[in-house]
């Protein structure tokens, strides 16, 4: 049976056209089939409406002689009128169809996805396709695409220009330890660790605003909650700064005008799935010296940062941060400034005294950016390469501050891990639309 050709129109569109006929597709979310009637609920991206078949109808034996072979998930076409329905608890309407074409059989499924309590986290990644069909899912990805969309609406409000920085590169883009190596015809290839090289390089190109949403690889053979091997990097770079105060200073902003879009649009849904109050947090957030934050995390937490770590943070020293950002300053935030040069790269710029003009972020107890004031001066980018024993590999990266390049400062937000705070979630395998690790390349 071919239906109509009109427009589909969604469930969170229906309510306009109670009295009319429609077309409706999607999914067959529940079949209840009762001595007098059948229910079947249908579902799209936008929630879930009731069609409703009298089988006193002579004329709807075809259409249950259709549902009835048919299982739940398949994909359905229905022409039908829009039907007001006080008794009906889903938005008080339902769909009484004329015609039904099945678009797609569905076999049983490996597991239920309204109830995911118990299922194996492997096997959900395995069948994610599956798995995103649960509501919780299907608002992950839409709050990831709402930050973007926020944190993208004030960059271009500002004036930053959008790029595309290559993945395959022909040397390591920030140093060589945790690089994905492919083959590149008769040569090597890597894949980029960040645009940090080229984001630059836009801004000794004469743009003096940019920014790149995109996908970064690091061959860190990590299981934790938090890193994967490949995730999306939300970057920018910016020219003429005095300090990375200025850094600090756009990315709170930045935070800000994203976390408000996403309170605005789905702050109350948030709450209700994932029980997570989203906090518009104030400017300016506090920062802390790492110094005095060993200091305060000894003091207050008893904790002392193993020495291999010294200069850096470890994995429970953010989560402390956290803690004390929240008891001393109130703040979900906090900005860790004054680095050790030893332990973070060459491209950071240090003042005269050799102090680090970088910092971390730190929110919820997980580091979610790193940024700086970059070493744009020609000849002291060579000698802090040099100092690192960076050679032939950041060769093509120090011509470009070469011929004239201003002033400037950027940082990389990781996307996967702010979601990932923002809702509350276990770890970044809940959170990306498809991980990659250590021992995942599927599906
Ligand atoms: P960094 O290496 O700190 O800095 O990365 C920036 C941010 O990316 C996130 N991140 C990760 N997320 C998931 N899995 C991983 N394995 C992983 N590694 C890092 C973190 C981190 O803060 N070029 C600099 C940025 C800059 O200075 O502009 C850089 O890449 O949230």
């Amino acid at each position: 049976m071919k239906g109509s050709n009109k427009m589909n129109i969604s469930v969170n569109e229906l309510n306009k056209h109670v009295g009319e006929e429609i077309v409706f597709q999607g999914f067959i979310d529940a079949i209840r089939d009762k001595k007098w009637v059948m229910f079947v609920i249908l579902r799209d991206a936008t929630g879930k409406v009731q069609m409703t078949i009298e089988k006193s109808e002579e004329a709807n034996a075809p259409l249950l002689e259709i549902m009835s072979n048919t299982k739940v998930e398949s994909t359905i076409k229905v022409t039908g009128k829009v039907v007001e329905n006080e008794a009906v608890k889903l938005g008080g309407i339902e769909i009484i169809p004329t015609n039904i074409e099945i678009t797609s059989n569905a076999e049983d499924l490996p597991f239920d996805f309204n109830n995911l309590d118990g299922v194996n986290i492997d096997t959900r990644m395995d069948y994610k396709w599956i798995d995103m069909r649960n509501p919780r899912n299907t608002l992950v990805r839409q709050v990831e695409s709402c930050i973007t969309e926020g944190m993208r609406e004030f960059l271009y409000k500002n004036n930053f220009t959008e790029i595309h920085s290559p993945k395959l590169i022909g040397a390591a883009s920030e140093s060589g330890s945790d690089v994905f190596e492919v083959k590149y015809f008769d040569r090597k290839a890597y894949l980029a660790q960040s645009p940090q090289f080229y984001k630059q390089m836009a801004l000794a190109g004469g743009l003096d605003k940019v920014f790149e949403v995109g996908p970064v690889f690091r061959a860190e053979n990590s299981n934790t909650n938090r890193h994967a091997t490949e995730f999306t990097g939300f970057d920018l770079e910016f020219a003429y700064i005095n300090s990375y105060e200025d850094v600090m200073s756009l990315e709170e902003d930045l935070l800000i005008a994203g976390l408000t879009k996403v309170k605005e649009r789905y702050g109350d849904k948030i709450k209700e799935v994932f029980g997570t109050e989203v906090v518009i947090p104030t400017k300016p957030f506090p920062r802390i010296k790492l110094k005095d934050l060993y200091q305060e995390l000894h003091d207050r937490y008893n904790f002392d940062i193993p020495k291999e770590d010294v200069g850096d943070m470890n994995a429970e020293a953010e989560k402390l941060t956290f803690k004390l950002a929240q008891e001393k300053y109130n703040s979900e935030f906090m900005f860790v400034v004054d680095y050790a040069a030893t332990k973070r790269p060459f491209y950071h710029m240090r003042d005269e005294n050799g102090k680090l003009q970088g910092y971390d972020l730190i929110w919820r107890g997980t580091e979610i950016t790193s940024g700086a004031q970059r070493e744009h001066r020609y000849v002291e980018l060579c000698k802090n390469a040099k100092e690192k024993g960076l050679g032939k590999d950041v060769e093509f990266y120090l011509q470009f501050f070469k011929y004239g390049c201003p002033p400037h400062g950027g940082f990389g937000i990781g996307l996967d891990r702010l979601v990932m705070l923002l809702l509350g979630l276990s770890g970044i395998k809940e959170t990306q639309f498809l991980f990659r690790g250590p021992n995942r390349l599927n599906p």
